[in-house]
């Protein structure tokens, strides 16, 4: 999984609307700077007009040769053939989701703290999350922050590839990193209220975190 390394973009739809910046913007945004990987969150009811939203920002993000996964439901992962799917604590079974997909797709699994990575280890998935690190402003009812300590004491209780994810920014990212993750997940510290602008914030990103 070499994707799943330095920067892991989320294209969350509510931080995107929030910021004023078309979810698709920040796709070809992305697809232009060459990340490796990235997911497509979307809370709330998935209409036809998201579902035509994750299938377009999939043909921009494939065509540049970018990983494409969907948060939470493998259902649509499934019909858009995305390369991976990624499950919550509160989401769809992993065994159940591995069962349905087979190999077709990764799966990468979020988990909130010690008990949970364990389990998770354990778990038929390609790669775990762990957070929130820092507190975060782009998650409904988050768990409690872990801070860069617990991440460098929880990152040798898997071999699994280890995402961090949870105010996340520029700033801090190296730390993370340097903590242990293989890859940081980020979402509000991506945008920038001038889609003009994406491409810049983008570089400065691939800049810290290595292509
Ligand atoms: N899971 C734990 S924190 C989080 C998720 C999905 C949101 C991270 O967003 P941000 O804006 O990078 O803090
Ligand atoms: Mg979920």
């Amino acid at each position: 999984m070499r994707f799943l390394h330095g920067l892991y973009p989320i294209i969350d739809t509510a931080a995107c609307n929030q910021a004023g910046v078309r979810p698709v913007a920040l796709a070809e945004a992305l697809a232009a700077a060459g990340v490796g990987i990235a997911q497509f969150r979307h809370k709330g009811p998935f209409t036809r007009q998201v579902f035509d939203e994750a299938e377009a920002i999939g043909r921009v993000l494939r065509a540049a040769g970018v990983k494409y996964v969907i948060n939470d439901r493998a259902d649509v992962a499934l019909m858009l053939g995305a390369d991976g799917i990624h499950l919550g604590q509160e989401d769809l079974p992993p065994t159940k989701v591995r069962a349905m997909v087979g190999s077709s797709a990764f799966i990468g699994y979020s988990t909130h703290n010690r008990g949970q990575l364990q389990a998770g280890d354990q778990e038929p998935v390609d790669y775990l999350a762990i957070g929130p690190i820092f507190a975060t402003g782009s998650k409904e009812k988050p768990d409690p922050v872990l801070g860069v300590e617990a991440l460098a004491a929880l990152r040798p209780l898997t071999d699994k590839p280890l995402v961090a994810i949870g105010g996340i920014t520029r700033e801090n990212a190296a730390a993370v990193l340097a903590a242990g993750a293989d890859a940081v997940a980020v979402i509000s510290d991506l945008l920038t209220p001038d889609e003009r602008r994406l491409a810049a914030r983008l570089e400065e990103w691939l800049r810290l975190t290595g292509r």
